[in-house]
């Protein structure tokens, strides 16, 4: 059928490269049209990549798709809440990594939208761990990324809880700066902003932390132009979601940095990571934590899909170790 719906179209749309055997397919196809053209029967002119009017379709979410994307938040959401209530010092990452995919399993959601992180003490420092294979120890952190896919649509959730259940001093002031960084973030997503803004916000504040925590020398604008926060917070803060966790979709427009749209769902999640460096003060080393929501743009600001998974000090150390 596709050689008689090619003929006398002037374009063909489609994904060129996805797939080699189905590129040669098409090539063929439109070689059919092409012989036939003694017969006055003319071949598309032109081949348009379909991503790019796809990809635009995907970032905006209606509201069916929301609902699914609010569910697959909520099981999350348990899993999160199920991992911190399993803590426990001498518990091996894995432990928690189980909890977490029994509880998506449990909630409905047919898989992980990616593999967990589940990473104590530095590993939390190694951006995207993966051996889950290391014991949990008495006063160091847990930082655990881990959303389940739901019906096809992905969610994205970061926290960062003490094993023993209690925050140290130092743990606990890189922590409330990085959920200070966040909600600076989220204030920033609103239609009509742009892209960067959230992360400007986060990093901003960040940098302001950094400086009063000793970790970064010099003024505001000095740490800023030198870029000298990167030493601790090396990614941006966030990316689209949807049918995938780093869903399709441009973030610039011919070089600009777009607009926020209402439908729009993007994840927030600044962190902030110490490795052991002697110019660091020494209470620091090894931390690390990154906190991330899922955050749905609307017209007159945000919702925040996952606002349920506990996040403030007093939440987390309520429920870690509690089961
Ligand atoms: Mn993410």
């Amino acid at each position: 059928m596709i050689p008689k719906l090619l003929a006398d179209q002037p374009s063909l749309h489609y994904m060129p490269g996805a797939d080699a055997a189905w590129d040669a397919r098409i090539m063929s196809w439109l070689n059919q049209v092409r012989a036939q053209s003694r017969a006055g029967v003319t071949a598309p002119a032109q081949i348009q990549d379909l991503r790019l009017a796809l990809d635009e379709m995907r970032l905006s979410k209606d509201d069916a798709e929301i609902a699914t994307m609010r569910r697959a938040a909520a099981i999350s959401d348990s899993a999160h809440r199920r991992a911190m209530r399993a803590t426990r010092p001498g518990m091996h990452e894995y432990e928690i990594e189980a909890e977490l995919l029994y509880e998506f399993r449990r909630g409905g959601a047919q898989y992980p939208a990616y593999w967990p992180i589940v990473a104590g003490g530095a590993n939390a420092c190694v951006l995207h761990y993966r051996d889950n294979n290391a014991p949990m120890r008495q006063g160091e952190l847990l930082l655990v990324d881990a959303g389940c896919e739901m019906d096809g649509y992905a969610s994205d959730i970061t926290r960062t809880w003490p094993v023993g259940g209690k925050f140290s001093a130092p743990q606990r002031a890189i922590y409330e700066l990085v959920l200070a960084a966040q909600a600076a973030a989220i204030s920033k997503v609103c239609a009509g902003n742009l892209w960067n803004e959230p992360h400007d916000a986060a990093v901003e504040t960040l940098a302001r932390g950094f400086i009063d925590l000793g970790l970064c020398k010099g003024t505001l604008s000095e740490v800023m132009e030198k870029e000298d926060y990167k030493r601790f917070y090396m990614h941006r803060t966030g990316h689209w979601l949807g049918l995938d966790v780093h869903d399709v979709g441009e973030y610039k427009n011919a070089g600009a940095w777009r607009a926020l749209r209402p439908g729009m769902v993007l994840t927030v999640e600044p962190g902030c990571y110490v490795r052991p460096d002697e110019g660091v003060p020494r209470e620091f080393w090894n931390i690390g934590v990154r906190i991330e929501d899922d955050v749905l743009v609307t017209e007159t600001g945000c919702s925040v899909l996952t606002q349920a998974t506990p996040k403030t000090v007093a939440d987390i150390e309520a429920l870690v170790g509690s089961a």
